[in-house]
C-alpha cells in the first residue's frame, strides 16, 4: 500500500479560496459516520474531523448513530456516487473511495441543504475520467519565460530557483482545493522541458516522487511532460529514434523505473516537434510512431500518454498566404487516425490556433473517431487579460464541450470525446499494440473510462492563488465542467460565490455576478474583432499591437488593408481549412451568409462594408463592441466599490489594483483599435465618437 500523509493544515497568509473553514459549518456540526477505511477514506475522516473540531460535530464509530454516513459500496468502483436521504440520515455511497472524497465535498457545497429532509436521491459520476491541470511551470527560471511559462500569480508552488521548493504545504492544500472541484490529476512541469527538466524523469525523480506523495491523499495523480530527446540529452544514446530498439528499451526501463518510485504514476505528457521541441520528424518518423513507443512503455504499467497535437510550422514566410496554420493539427494528425495505441491519448488545444478569444472548435476533435482524445482548454489567462482582467471563462467552455459537430441533434463534443473511440472496448488491429489487447486492458481500464479533459493551471505563490481573486472561478469551473460538461456557467458561478464568500450577503453575489457572467464577451469586445485572433504585443501577449504579428513567421495574420479585414479560410477562394469540419459546418463556414458573425474574421476575408447578422457592418461593428466594451469595464469598476467592506479589505483592494489596470488597457484596445481601423478604411463612425 502507497504511505499516505495528511497534510492540509491551510498555510495561514493563503487565501482559502472556495474551501474556507466556514464552508464546512453544516458538515461539521453534525454526527458522521465514515464507514470505509484505506488511504482516501482516511482523508475524509481527516476532514470530518477538522469540521467537526472546528463546528462541534462528532466523528461517530461503524454502528453509530449519525446525520451523515459516507460508506463504499462493494460492488462498484470509481469516481461517482450516490447522495440521498434514508429516514433522518444522510447517506453517501461511494462508488470507490475517490468516490467517498468527491461525495464529502459534494456535502460541504451543499451546505445545510445537504440535510434537508427533502433531499432528493442523487447519482453523480464524472462526464471525464481524467481530469487533468497541466502545470507549465519550470524549474530552472527561464530566461524568458521565468519560473512559470505564461503563468500571472507569482512563482511555482512546486518549483523555485532549480529546485523542489523544501516546503510542500502549498502543494498539499492545492491537491485539496483540486479534490473539492472534481480534478484528479496534475502534470508538475512545463511541456516545454528544456534540459533541466528532463533530469525529473531519472536521476531528480526522487523530487517529483515526493510531489506525488504530497498530492495522493486527495486522490491526485502525478504526471510528467518528457523531453523526447531524454535518451540523447541525458547522454545514453546517439538518438532517439523511436524505432530503435536500444531507444525503445530505454523508455521501457526508464518507465519501470518511474514506477518503482512512484507506483500510482500517472502518465506522460509530450510536446514534440512542436515550437522547437524534439519529436520523430527529425528521424523520419510519424507522430504514430513516437507517441506508440512511449505508449509500449507504459502499457504494462497501465499508464497513458498524453501526444499533444500542436504541431505547426512556427518559421512560415508571411508573404505566403497558402500556408494555413489553422489547418496544421488537422493536416499532420487526422491520416493517422486509428494507428495509435490504445493508451495514446491525442491531446488538442480546443481552437485550431491557439487559445485565442474566440474560435471555432478545432476540426481535430471532429475528424479521429478511431483515436482517443482529449480536449486541452487554457485556464490560465494569457491571450484573455493575464489575470489582470476580469474574464470568466466557462461560457467560452460550454460553447466547446457543447457544440454539436455533426449538427444541432447530434451529440455534443464533450459527449463523444467522453465515449472514447467507437468500440475501443473490443478494438484490435494494426493500431492496437499486443500490451494494447493484454495487459493493456489495465490502460483502458483507467484511460477509456469517460476521456480527457485537460486544463493548462493558472496558479501560483501568490497568496491568492492566482493572482486575480476572481480568476479563483475559472479554476474552480473548469473541474466542476469535467464532471457535468453542460452545467451553466453561471450555476458554477454561483456555487463559486457561495463556497468562497459563505456569509456573502445578496448584495455581493449581485456584484460578483455583473462582474464575471458576461466578462469574456466585454473582453472579446475590447479585443481583436469577429474571431480573428491576435492584435496583441508579440512576445508576452498583453495589450493591443494590431499589426504586432502581421509580418512575423508565426502564421497568425488578419490581412487588413483598406479595402477589408479577416482570413480566407473557405475551399473556393481561399486556405480550405472549411473542409477540414464534417457537414454542416463545412457549409456554414464556407459562407459568409452562414457563417456565424463572431467567427466571421476567423474565415473570411471581407470589405468593411460587409453586413452581419445583426446588421451591422464590420467596420461600425468594430467601433461599437470597442466603445461597449470600454464602457462595461468602467461600470465594472463602480459596481466593484459597491464591494467595499462585504469582502476582506486586501481581497478587495486586490480586484480594485487589477480593475483599475483592466480599465487603462481596455481603453488603450478601444483606442489603438478604432484608430487603425478608422485608418486604414477611412471610413467613419457613424455615430461620431472620439477616434485618433
Ligand atoms: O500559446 C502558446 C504559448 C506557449 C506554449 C504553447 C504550447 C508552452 O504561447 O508559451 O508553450 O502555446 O501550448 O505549447
Amino acid at each position: 500500500m502507497i504511505p499516505v500523509a495528511v497534510n492540509s493544515t491551510p498555510s495561514p497568509a493563503i487565501h482559502p479560496a472556495w474551501l474556507p473553514p466556514e464552508s464546512f459549518r453544516a458538515l461539521g456540526s453534525r454526527r458522521i459516520r465514515v464507514d470505509a477505511t484505506g488511504p482516501l477514506a482516511d482523508t475524509v475522516r481527516a476532514e470530518v474531523s477538522r469540521a467537526c473540531d472546528l463546528f462541534g460535530g462528532t466523528v461517530q464509530p461503524t454502528g453509530a448513530p449519525a446525520d451523515l454516513i459516507l460508506a463504499l459500496d462493494p460492488g462498484r468502483s470509481g469516481d461517482g456516487f450516490r447522495l440521498g436521504r434514508r429516514g433522518a440520515v444522510t447517506v453517501v455511497v461511494a462508488d470507490g473511495a475517490s468516490g467517498l472524497l468527491y461525495g464529502l465535498f459534494e456535502v460541504v457545497r451543499r451546505g445545510e441543504a445537504a440535510f434537508d429532509q427533502t433531499l432528493a436521491d442523487e447519482r453523480q459520476e464524472p462526464a471525464f475520467g481524467l481530469r487533468v491541470l497541466d502545470h507549465w511551470d519550470n524549474v530552472f527560471v527561464h530566461r524568458v519565460m521565468g519560473q512559470v511559462e505564461r503563468g500571472y500569480s507569482g512563482g511555482s508552488i512546486f518549483w523555485q530557483d532549480g529546485r523542489l521548493r523544501d516546503d510542500l504545504t502549498r502543494v498539499g492544500d492545492y491537491a485539496r482545493l483540486l479534490a473539492a472541484s472534481g480534478i484528479n490529476a496534475v502534470t508538475v512541469n512545463n511541456v516545454n522541458v528544456h534540459a533541466g527538466e528532463t533530469h525529473l524523469l531519472t536521476d531528480r525523480l526522487g523530487e517529483v516522487a515526493t510531489i506525488a506523495s504530497t498530492l495522493r491523499p486527495y486522490g491526485i495523480r502525478l504526471h510528467l511532460s518528457i523531453n523526447f530527446a531524454a535518451p540523447v540529452i541525458l547522454g545514453d544514446l546517439p538518438t532517439a529514434d523511436p524505432l530503435d530498439p536500444d531507444v525503445r528499451r530505454w523508455w521501457s526501463d526508464t518507465t519501470d523505473r518511474v514506477f518503482e518510485t512512484i507506483p500510482d504514476f500517472g502518465g506522460y505528457l509530450v510536446k514534440a516537434d512542436s515550437e522547437g521541441q524534439p519529436g520523430p520528424f527529425s528521424y523520419g518518423r510519424t507522430h504514430a510512431d513516437g507517441a506508440n513507443m512511449l505508449a509500449d512503455a507504459l502499457a504494462p504499467h497501465g499508464a497513458p500518454v498524453r501526444w499533444r497535437a500542436f504541431v505547426y510550422n512556427h518559421r512560415q514566410d508571411w508573404r505566403d498566404r497558402s500556408t494555413d496554420r489553422a489547418r496544421a493539427a488537422h493536416d499532420h494528425f487526422a491520416p493517422l487516425d486509428g494507428q495509435f495505441r490504445d493508451n495514446v491519448i491525442l491531446q488538442v488545444k480546443h481552437g485550431p490556433m491557439d487559445f485565442q478569444t474566440r474560435e471555432p472548435v478545432s476540426p481535430v476533435l471532429l475528424a479521429m473517431p478511431n483515436t482517443r482524445l482529449a480536449v486541452e482548454l487554457q485556464v490560465t489567462q494569457e491571450y484573455t487579460g493575464q489575470q489582470r482582467h476580469v474574464c470568466y471563462l466557462p461560457p467560452m467552455w460550454s460553447g466547446v464541450l457543447g457544440f454539436h459537430p455533426t449538427g444541432d441533434d447530434a451529440p455534443t463534443l464533450a459527449e463523444r470525446v467522453s465515449a472514447g473511440p467507437a468500440g475501443s472496448a473490443s478494438r484490435s488491429g494494426p493500431g492496437r499494440s499486443p500490451a494494447g489487447v493484454g495487459t493493456g486492458g489495465r490502460a483502458s481500464v483507467r484511460t477509456a473510462a469517460g476521456g480527457v479533459l485537460s486544463a493548462v493551471a493558472n496558479v501560483g505563490d501568490d497568496p491568492f492563488w492566482t493572482g486575480h481573486p476572481l480568476a479563483q472561478a475559472n479554476l474552480y469551473a473548469v473541474g466542476r465542467l469535467a464532471w457535468t460538461p453542460d452545467r451553466a456557467p453561471a450555476a458554477i458561478l454561483d456555487e463559486w460565490i457561495t463556497l468562497t464568500f459563505p456569509a456573502a450577503p445578496a448584495a455581493l453575489r449581485h456584484v460578483l455576478h455583473a462582474l464575471m457572467d458576461d466578462s469574456w464577451e466585454t473582453y472579446e469586445q475590447y479585443t481583436a474583432p469577429l474571431g480573428v485572433g491576435f492584435m496583441v504585443r508579440p512576445g508576452h501577449h498583453y495589450g493591443p499591437d494590431v499589426d504586432g504579428y502581421e509580418y512575423t513567421p508565426w502564421g497568425t495574420y488578419h490581412f487588413a488593408d483598406r479595402d477589408g479585414v479577416g482570413v480566407d479560410r473557405t475551399a473556393a477562394t481561399g486556405t480550405g481549412f472549411t473542409t477540414q469540419y464534417p457537414v454542416p459546418w463545412s457549409e456554414r463556414f464556407e459562407h459568409p451568409g452562414t457563417c456565424p458573425d463572431e467567427l466571421l474574421l476567423f474565415f473570411h476575408h471581407v470589405p468593411y462594408a460587409h453586413v452581419l447578422h445583426s446588421g451591422s457592418t464590420v467596420i461600425q461593428h468594430i467601433y461599437d463592441t470597442h466603445f461597449a466594451g470600454a464602457q462595461r469595464v468602467a461600470e465594472m469598476q463602480s459596481r466593484w466599490a459597491e464591494a467595499d467592506g462585504l469582502v476582506a479589505p486586501a481581497l478587495h483592494a486586490r480586484v480594485t489594483e487589477r480593475l483599475a489596470e483592466q480599465r487603462r488597457s481596455a481603453e488603450e484596445w478601444r483606442d489603438q483599435l478604432n484608430t487603425y481601423f478608422h485608418r486604414k478604411s477611412g471610413i467613419p463612425d457613424a455615430k461620431g465618437r472620439p477616434i485618433h
